[in-house]
């Protein structure tokens, strides 16, 4: 399958809520998604890079120049038949992880629709539901919180996952454990803790938390084995784990128990589903990450948490929690048993709405082989 054309597009969509973590507050969804035109199948991808460095290194902007000074005039007028074939491809790309797997996951999208399999089917999922869970920002104070979790149980989520940072945290989840001794609850601190805060995060002990997500540095893996070692709450790595190799070594050190897995930050598909592997190998539970994503890079959460080895309720939640109108349909939906069905045709199973991503385009480039 040859990729003939690539067309860019930087667009910004209000959030319905607000989302704000330990690194700052998002009121809009601003984001690159990549069409690729290959032989008469068409695929997406979505670039989960932020406007500004703040999860990761990369930006909207970096990505973009990434991919068309650098990417795109690797892949343009070759063939590929496999997400390795890509990897392949893009070998001597050092880093700009979101911008590889933007690329990557388009061509696995146009990649299914050619063969008529489902991007679940082509990366080897095994599951015709996923169970869902949602990720609550930090909101302004302890009630505010309990409503929003009460609002989301009620919809039908199994799991919460709460945003932390210091100052904003055991009043938090003691607000929350009070009220729900049972749901299955988890924080996510976005490295916003450092090992001098161990004691205080041994506190969290007593909430008898599924886990705690990242929180000490995102470059870093031995201090989380250090702090592994001094509270009982288990470890989930989310900003420091960047490949397969990565979860191996953050396994071996014992820095973590579980492993967030987006394929944005792993550079794609491909690596996510190595890394999956690995854990399964190593008996380490994974869940999908999400990164509030437009349908595109949603449906290709989907498909990856079809995958046996995701055994927990990832953060790919349903689609109108995020936006009003999204770009691509149809929207996922939540089931009442709290899960989302991983869609069955062709390809990632959305399909653009082109009136509705013009209304949000900022930019569009086109490239093509030569
Ligand atoms: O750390 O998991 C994270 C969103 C943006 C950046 C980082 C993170 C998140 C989320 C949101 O937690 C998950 C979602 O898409 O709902
Ligand atoms: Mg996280």
């Amino acid at each position: 399958m040859r990729i003939e054309r690539a067309e860019l597009r930087v667009v910004s969509i209000p959030l319905i809520h607000p989302f704000e973590t330990s690194f700052g507050r998002e009121s809009e969804k601003t984001c690159l998604l990549l069409r690729l035109d290959c032989e008469g199948a068409v695929g997406w991808g979505e670039c989960v890079a932020m406007s500004g460095p703040w999860y990761s290194e990369e930006t909207t902007g970096t990505a973009r120049l990434v991919l068309a000074e650098h990417i795109l005039p690797l892949v343009l007028g070759r063939d590929f038949d496999t997400g390795d074939d890509v990897c392949r491809a893009l070998a001597r790309v050092r880093g700009n992880r979101m911008a590889q797997a933007a690329l990557e996951t388009a061509c696995l999208d146009a990649l299914a629709r050619s063969q008529s399999v489902s991007l679940a089917q082509l990366l080897g999922g095994v599951r015709t539901e996923i169970e869902s869970g949602v990720s609550i920002g930090i909101q302004e104070s302890p009630e505010a919180l309990v409503r929003n979790v009460e609002r989301e149980l009620s919809a039908g989520y199994k799991r919460i996952k709460i945003k932390i940072k210091p100052g904003a945290d055991h009043e938090y989840v003691r607000a929350v454990r009070r009220e729900f001794p049972h749901v299955p609850l988890m924080v996510d601190a976005n490295s916003a803790y450092t090992l001098a805060d161990a004691d205080r995060l041994a506190e969290l002990d007593h909430f008898a938390l599924m886990m705690i997500e990242q929180p000490l540095a995102h470059d870093d893996v031995l201090d989380h084995s250090i702090l592994a070692g001094r509270i009982k709450t288990p470890i989930c790595l989310d900003e420091s784990v960047h490949s397969a190799e990565d979860a191996r070594k953050a396994l071996d050190l014992e820095a973590c128990r579980v492993v967030n897995i987006k394929s944005g930050r792993l550079g794609g598909l491909t690596e996510s589903v190595r890394t999956h592997d690995l854990c399964l190998k190593r008996a380490t539970p994974v869940w999908c990450g999400g990164m509030l994503e437009t349908n595109i890079g949603r449906a290709a959460n989907v498909a990856l948490s079809s995958l046996p080895g995701f055994t927990l309720p990832g953060d790919v939640a349903a689609s109108a929690r995020y936006f009003e109108h999204d770009v691509a349909l149809p929207n996922f939906e939540l089931t009442l048993g709290g899960t989302i069905a991983v869609p069955e045709g062709p390809g990632s199973g959305v399909e653009v709405d082109t009136r509705r991503l013009d209304q949000v385009t900022l930019l569009r480039e086109e490239f093509t082989a030569g």
